[in-house]
């Protein structure tokens, strides 16, 4: 397998996280984005949209984080990242969470990001105001639904793995992800053990153009 990634990419972490877990080797092939090599034809004809990452098993390419985790758990289920088959509604909840992490959560973390980067005088402090709030929001939420739970969806999926990415570079942002809250501390420490996590490669809160 190949993995075409740019390593600052969350969405890619996702990816390498649940690589790690399934123990599947691949090769990296590195896509510097921040010098728009997205944007070369040989890229573009492995994905039209011109963004990392990008799966390549065999004949198969696939694309988008989510649908990579997908594809991963078809064709090589054990370890499982998702509910079990016939647990319907935790699989969806799963899938749920996933798609908010990916949506309400990342996005938002990585333009915080943006802000921060720049020269102090250029920054929005409106701007940063909502997503510091947003962020806020979500771990408040978080917190509440963790509740009793070890992890988002029962065991241990593709739920919390795609959170980890943003959620480890919160402090150096200036955000306690676990202060006064307990639920969202403990869960954290559970993930951080893990060697998929803490081998991963490529976790920065600088921001990187794109990313
Ligand atoms: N929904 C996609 C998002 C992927 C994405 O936004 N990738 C960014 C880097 S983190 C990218 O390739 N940006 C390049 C560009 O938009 O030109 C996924 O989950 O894989």
């Amino acid at each position: 397998m190949k993995l075409y990634d740019f390593l600052p990419c969350p969405f890619g972490q996702k990816v390498r996280i649940i690589l790690a877990e399934k123990a599947l080797s691949y090769e990296l092939m590195p896509v510097d984005i921040a010098q728009g090599d997205q944007r070369r034809p040989e890229f573009l004809r492995l994905n039209p949209f011109g963004r990392v990452p990008i799966l390549v098993d065999e004949d198969t390419v696939v694309y988008d984080s989510t649908i990579i985790a997908e594809y991963l758990e078809d064709e090589y289920p054990e370890p499982p990242l998702l509910p079990p088959v016939g647990s319907s509604a935790l699989r969806a909840r799963a899938r749920v969470w996933e798609d908010f992490a990916d949506t309400s959560f990342t996005p938002q973390v990585g333009q915080l990001m943006a802000e921060l980067t720049k020269p102090e005088a250029e920054r929005d402090p409106n701007r940063m105001q909502r997503l510091q709030q947003s962020i806020e929001r979500v771990l408040v939420y978080l917190n509440h639904e963790l509740q009793g739970q070890e992890y988002l969806a029962g065991q241990f999926s593709v739920a919390d793995i795609a959170f980890v990415p943003r959620l480890v570079v919160l402090r150096d942002l200036g955000i306690e992800a676990g202060q006064n809250r307990p639920n969202v501390e403990s869960w954290m420490a559970r993930m951080i053990e893990r060697p998929s996590i803490q081998n991963l490669e490529g976790l920065t809160s600088q921001f990187v153009a794109g990313v």
